[in-house]
Order: structure tokens, then C-alpha cells, then sequence
């Protein structure tokens, strides 16, 4: 069964949840946003509104959504290589749903992964379900603080996997991403109001340092539940981590799959230069172009960007944020 999915109707039914919810969160503090007019704090974080990832349907996600014990779920923030998460983790744990087919048939080599691994912010929207009953495990992404997650999926006590992205690389990327968007409510940023919002803790579901610290604490203290990772460790040796991914998720591979390089494979039809060709034109459901979602696919694009002033500001409130924890991230 493919479960690469096209949904209809996410926009009528986007406008009906805003209208339930809009009384909940419009007298919520408020602030200018990136990719969307307006930014709410909700829950000590900042969401967008009338967008598929927002307030209305977080709240909306907390108020409805069951998970289950099998569920995996991807979570990061935007900008932290969710895109190339979602490809990887659906082609290993689908591997043999499509080993014995052309390469030219996996959903990757023409779907964007968006369309593959749905948010699960999403599924609110949904007329129906992206999953069958039964369908195991379903995947999900989240941009979700921890302490937002709908009750539901932390007590069922499934796998979870963050990725953490340098602070840097995330707001580089979160300037170029959102200016790309910008038009319908604004001019185009300057990467100076870009980098202050950034450091003010104003981005979709951050702060950043909020949004990992919630994650990587729970990591320590439930090692088997929370994986930790970072989009560095997934660049510097994708095969590896990977390896470790596919394991903590129950999917470890086989000396069979090593011997033929089945994790080569995966991390090949993964790579950035696989991914943006593939995505070269198109749009998602949701009017964003495939291509926005990749840009530069590297480690350390920031020192382009950023002054000498800038990275001791971030370097400074990253060190006061982490503070204690055993949390060193490379740039
Ligand atoms: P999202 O949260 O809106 O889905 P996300 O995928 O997390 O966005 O971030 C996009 C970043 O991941 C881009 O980074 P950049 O702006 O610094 O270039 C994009 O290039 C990068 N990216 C996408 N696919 C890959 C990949 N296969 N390998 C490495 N980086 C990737």
C-alpha cells in the first residue's frame, strides 16, 4: 500500500479550525512573524497562525489526536533538517516495501518527503486519516515543544527522535526559507531584524534554546524512548548515524543489508544533491515550492552571514541557555 499521500480540502478545513480556536489564542501575547503576519506565545512558545503547523492546530492536535505505542516521531525545529530526516527515516523503516523494485519507482526519486511523512500538527486537517487502522508504525514529524505534545503521545510511550541543528545554521536558514515566502504580508527581512528576532527567542516554536533543551533533557533521562542527534552528526557520518538511528527505532540492519550496502543506498538517495534535483520544481499541497526546502545543505553556512558581534551574542546565550547540561554543539 503507498502511503504517499495527497490531501484535499486542508485549506477549508485549516479556516474552520482557526475559527474554533481563534478565541483561545488571539489574546495571547503576540509578536511580528517570519513566515506568516503574527506569532502567538502559547505554552512558553511562539506559533504561527493560518498555517498548517500553527497554534490552532497544535492546540487542536492536543485536544484530539490518539497516538499509539508503535507511532514514531521525528521532531525538530524548522530549519534543523527536518526534510532530510523524514526521507531518511521513511526509506529505512519502508526498505522492504521497496527493495525488489526500481529505484525509479521509490516515492523519493519523485515525491517531495514532506508528502511522504506527514506532520502530525497535520493530521487535524485530514478528512481522513494519513494511516489505515492497523498501519504500523505510522510516522509522524512534529515541530512541537516536548511540553506541547498532545498527552496521548507521551503516554504511550513511543520512540521519538530529535534533531538539533546549530543555532546559526537555523536562523541562516530560517532568514533565506522565510524571505523566500515573504511578499503576501511584508518585505523581505534584513538578516539585522533576522538575527535579533532570532536572539529574542521570536522564531516558529522557539526559542530555539527552549525547544532543544526540552528535548535533550528528556533524552537523558529516557534514553530508550528520546534519541538526540544532531544534523552535524547526521553530516559528518550519515552512514553511521544512521545505523544508530535504525536500531533505536527497531529497525536495525542486517549483516545481509551491510554486505549488500543498504545503508549506503538509503544515505545516497537521501543526500542533498538527490533530494534538490528531485525537488527542483513542484509545490507541496500547502503552495510552497519543493525547492525552498533546499538551499545550501551544509555545516557552518552561518559564517557567511553573521558578524563577529552576532556569533558571540549566540555563542553567549547558547552557553548561559545550556548551561549544566552536557550539550556541546558543533558549527
Ligand atoms: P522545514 O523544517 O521547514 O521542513 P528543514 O528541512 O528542517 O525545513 O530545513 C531545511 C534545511 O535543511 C536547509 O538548510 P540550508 O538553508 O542551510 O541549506 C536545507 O538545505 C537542508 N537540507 C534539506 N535536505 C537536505 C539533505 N538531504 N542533506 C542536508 N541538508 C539538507
Amino acid at each position: 500500500m503507498s502511503i504517499v499521500n495527497k490531501h484535499q480540502g486542508e485549506e477549508a478545513n485549516l479556516a474552520l479550525i482557526y475559527d474554533k480556536y481563534k478565541e483561545r489564542f488571539t489574546t495571547l501575547q503576540k509578536e511580528k512573524g517570519w513566515m506568516t503576519e503574527e506569532l502567538y506565545k502559547y505554552q512558553g512558545f511562539w506559533h504561527q497562525s493560518k498555517n498548517v503547523v500553527s497554534v490552532e492546530t497544535v492546540m487542536a492536535t492536543q485536544d484530539t489526536f490518539q497516538a499509539l505505542p508503535t507511532d514514531i516521531y521525528l521532531a525538530t525545529l524548522p530549519k534543523s533538517g527536518t526534510t532530510w530526516l523524514k526521507a531518511l527515516v521513511f526509506a529505512t523503516v519502508n526498505r522492504n516495501m521497496y527493495k525488489n523494485k526500481p529505484l525509479s519507482a521509490h516515492p523519493l526519486k519523485t515525491s517531495n518527503p514532506h508528502n511522504c511523512l506527514p506532520f502530525v500538527e497535520c493530521e487535524v486537517l485530514r478528512t481522513s486519516p494519513t494511516y489505515p487502522d492497523a498501519y504500523s508504525p505510522r510516522l509522524f514529524a512534529t515541530h512541537m515543544p516536548y511540553t506541547s505534545l498532545p498527552q496521548s503521545i507521551i503516554d504511550s510511550h513511543c520512540r521519538i527522535i530529535y534533531m538539533c541543528r546549530n543555532p546559526k545554521d537555523v536562523l541562516v536558514s530560517l532568514f533565506h526559507f522565510a524571505n523566500k515566502l515573504r511578499g503576501k504580508f511584508g518585505d523581505v527581512m534584513t538578516f539585522k531584524e533576522a538575527f535579533e528576532m532570532f536572539a529574542k527567542g521570536v522564531i516558529p516554536n522557539g526559542p530555539y534554546w527552549d525547544h532543544v533543551k526540552g528535548y535533550y533533557k528528556i533524552s537523558i533521562e529516557q534514553p530508550t524512548r528520546i534519541m538526540f542527534f544532531t544534523y552535524e552528526d547526521m553530516k559528518t557520518d550519515t552512514t553511521n548515524t544512521l545505523r544508530c538511528l535504525a536500531k533505536f527505532l527497531g529497525y536495525p540492519f542486517t549483516e545481509e543489508e551491510e554486505a549488500k550496502g543498504t545503508v549506503e543506498e538509503i544515505a545516497k538517495l537521501c543526500c542533498f544533491e538527490n533530494l534538490s534535483e528531485v525537488n527542483k520544481h513542484g509545490t507541496l499541497s500547502i503552495g510552497i515550492p519543493n525547492y525552498a526546502f533546499f538551499r545550501e545543505g551544509k555545516v557552518g553556512d552561518w559564517r557567511k552571514h553573521l558578524t563577529i558581534e552576532m556569533s558571540q551574542t549566540l555563542d553567549q546565550i547558547t552557553n548561559e541557555k545550556f548551561h549544566g547540561l552536557d550539550l556541546v554543539l558543533t558549527d
